[in-house]
């Protein structure tokens, strides 16, 4: 045990500071424990998740099956590498195309890695099938994207704290704006092999795009041999009232990328899903990754996929969404300037930096994050009630009261 087992609040914040690096700023919460919608700090006082990890909580916390399934294959088998076969992969491969009408797919860990995989495959596929010259393949990415973490993927962001200190950035990458049908058209040339976009901007504060885009993306890259990717990290898995926000608008991508929600919550597990042979063109070797596909990981994400199948959590997402997002524009305040959001993914902005009301939702126990400094995401996991969204609403009202001093 170290030396730390016996602190407060106070306690673990200054180990953590003291110790860690300095790479966030989070609200000074200490938690310990979940369930549902529910959290509770080292003090036992209890909170209302509204952020739900950035969507990764889409189950709740610790959903029973989830757990159930996890501690099951925790004594029997956690890890064999890609070396060997395993029993639960492919079984949880299928389970994953069939669920988004994909040919293959492919699990990995991290978003990060996700996204990296999905670039390299469009990348492949570019030099292999549409015959790009060698290193000149194209991909053309949107502004105030953001598809995580590593050096190739923040060279190609427009967020100035993404990028900066982290260059040289990766060659290969356009920046065009986002929810622009014809700026994509306009982008194309004869060595793009592919668009990377979420269907909805999550970090650049629930950013809808306007209605038809999804649809025009899937036609103009038809059109001109370009892979369309679309990145579902965040609005997959049920989060905007569908299982994929392209389904609003009834149209598939070549590869779709999911992550966070694969687990529930319970462990890193990523996947790229393609449509026919794009992801075949890999060859052994070309890619892989040692906790990829793991057992461990597959256990706890087919449970994860079987929760949100037989909890309707996409129906649910819808309804209460639609709820939530209508109470919300009953609210009243001076510095309210929108209310937007697609189901449960919904991003209110202010006119001010809204920290402070994160503050004062978190005196009153309701736990949210602002994005871009003025936008409040508000995102519980799914399995959100009424009742529990109208005390969501009280809190929500009270702390307005104090914002607005
Ligand atoms: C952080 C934001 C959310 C994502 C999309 C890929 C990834 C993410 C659409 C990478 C990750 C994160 C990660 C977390 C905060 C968070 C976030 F505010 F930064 F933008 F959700 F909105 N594509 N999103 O949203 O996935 O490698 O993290 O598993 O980096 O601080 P990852």
């Amino acid at each position: 045990m170290p030396k730390s087992s016996k602190k407060n609040a106070a306690g673990f914040i200054k180990l953590a500071e003291g110790f860690g690096a300095h790479n966030y700023h989070p609200l000074p919460v200490v938690l310990t424990r979940g369930r549902g919608v529910f959290v509770w700090d080292v003090e036992g006082k209890r909170y209302i998740d509204m952020l739900s990890a950035y969507s990764a909580l889409n189950q709740g916390h610790v959903h029973p099956k989830i757990a159930a399934a996890a501690r099951r294959q925790i004594g029997r088998l956690t890890l064999t590498s890609r070396a060997f076969h395993n029993d639960l992969m492919g079984p949880l491969l299928e389970s994953l195309c069939g669920l988004a009408g994909m040919d293959r797919a492919i699990l990995m860990n991290s978003g990060a890695e996700a996204v990296e995989t999905a670039i390299k495959a469009m990348r492949l596929w570019g030099y292999r099938r549409k015959g790009i010259p060698r290193d000149q393949a194209e991909i053309i990415v949107c502004e105030n994207n953001f598809h995580g973490r590593t050096t190739t993927i923040v060279g190609f962001s427009s967020d100035p704290l993404s990028t900066d200190g982290f260059g040289p950035a990766t060659p290969g990458f356009k920046i065009i704006p986002y929810g622009d049908a014809a700026a994509l058209r306009a982008a194309i040339g004869r060595n793009t092999c592919g668009f990377l976009v979420e269907p909805i901007q999550g970090e650049a504060g629930v950013n809808v795009p306007p209605a038809g885009y999804l649809k025009a993306v899937r036609e103009i890259c038809s059109e001109t041999s370009v892979l369309w990717a679309a990145d579902e990290i965040q609005t997959g898995l049920g989060r905007t009232g569908r299982m994929f926000a392209v389904e609003h608008e009834d149209v598939r991508p070549d590869l779709l990328i999911l992550g966070k929600a694969l687990s529930g919550g319970f462990y890193p597990v990523s996947a790229v899903l393609s449509q026919g042979e794009v992801l075949g063109l890999f060859s052994p070797g070309t890619h892989g990754s040692t906790f990829g596909g793991n057992p461990l990981a597959c256990a706890i994400s087919q449970a994860s996929l079987d929760v949100l199948d037989k909890e309707g959590l996409a129906d649910k997402a819808e309804k209460m969404g639609a709820y939530f997002m209508e109470r919300l524009r009953s609210l009243d305040h001076p510095a309210l300037r929108e209310i937007r959001g697609r189901g449960l993914l919904i991003g209110v902005e202010f006119s001010r930096p809204v920290r402070p009301l994160c503050e004062a939702l978190m005196r009153r126990g309701l736990l949210a994050k602002d994005t871009h400094e003025k936008t409040l995401r508000l995102a519980p996991p799914l399995v959100i009630t009424k009742a529990q969204i109208d005390s969501a609403l009280k809190i929500i009202k009270a702390a307005l009261g104090e914002f607005a001093v």
